[in-house]
């Protein structure tokens, strides 16, 4: 009777544990100010403030209350004041239309960032971002020094990004324990994330899967299909075509497919997984081509193929 009872028990927990909401949050505000209650959603609900509810307002209240949420935009542009905080609440859905913008043009912070998913099965939806001066969107632990932190289910779709220098990036960033050294300790599990049906503009790199600045990091199951990435204006300036790039570290597996004029591929895969030298891939050679990617199954496999 003890044993069942405490079986009971466990499964209450469960069932309280699991996000239940599904609760929808109108972002009416094109403004970046918090002047409302932000301590939970039901108190953003209640008290948002003369203008309504921001975005940062939304971010941070689901963030101090985690459960399942949707948010929808009746403001067609959000000039952003500072950095967003980062998606820590998880199971967060934010759609579009709707366009974020930083800076008016790429500059150093507080823009480096447009959205960081720093918890699992949330979903970024028809979104526009603009003017970010390192990284539209990135899927990476907030402060790039959380060790053990599994990042998994989200879903980047539909967004168009553009104005940055990489337009989305998965992975570890420097830790700062490390004193901002290469190959610290992670431990960071990237899980059945994907990123379909997005239109890219940058010049540096379209999509970076990157495991390789740290030690344990692990990609499973990454799927990337249906992007379109085009060169931005920085190419003339020396920076690179954007291009789905990864590359091979640790328990990192990737393949990198390039088509070259109109009918070409070339594919690289890695060929030694236990090879512990980075080894990184882009192109600077052709101007403005257009490309599509697709995956050819799940776990680490990526295509490019040219869209006639
Ligand atoms: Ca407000």
């Amino acid at each position: 009777m003890r044993r069942l009872t405490a079986s009971l028990a466990t499964l209450w927990i469960s069932a309280h544990s699991m996000p239940t909401g599904a609760v929808t949050i109108l972002v009416e505000s094109d403004g970046d100010v918090i002047n409302g209650s932000v301590g939970s959603v039901a108190d953003l609900l209640a008290a948002s403030g003369p203008d309504g509810i921001s975005l940062r307002e939304a971010i941070t209240a689901t963030n101090n209350d985690p459960d399942q949420y949707t948010m929808h935009f009746a403001t067609a542009e959000i000039q952003l004041t500072s950095a967003l905080p980062p998606l820590t609440g998880g199971h967060l859905t934010i759609e579009g239309p709707v366009t974020l913008r930083g800076g008016p043009v790429m500059t150093p912070t507080p823009f480096d960032v447009g959205l960081r998913i720093a918890s699992s099965g949330n979903r970024l939806v028809g979104l526009t971002l603009e003017g970010f001066f390192i990284t539209g969107v990135a899927v990476s632990p907030p402060d790039g020094d959380q060790p053990g932190m599994t990042l998994a289910d989200n879903v980047i779709e539909g967004l168009t990004i553009r104005g940055v220098h990489n337009a989305i990036f998965l992975g570890d960033a420097f830790s700062p324990t490390c004193g901002g050294q290469e190959l610290c300790p992670s431990h960071n599990t990237f899980l059945r994330n994907t990123v379909r049906n997005n239109t890219i503009e940058s010049d540096r790199f379209g999509i970076i899967a990157e495991a390789g600045r740290t030690v344990g990091g692990v990609f499973d199951s990454l799927t990337i299909t249906g992007n379109t990435l085009i060169a931005g204006a920085g190419e003339a300036d020396g920076n690179f075509v954007p291009d789905v790039y990864a590359k091979e570290y640790g328990t990192l597996n990737l393949t990198v497919s390039k088509t070259f004029g109109e009918q070409t591929t070339v594919q690289f895969q890695a060929k030694n997984l236990t090879n512990p030298e980075i080894e990184t891939f882009y192109d600077s050679s052709h101007g403005d081509v257009t490309k599509t990617t697709f995956t050819r199954g799940r776990e680490y496999s990526l295509g490019v193929s040219i869209r006639f």
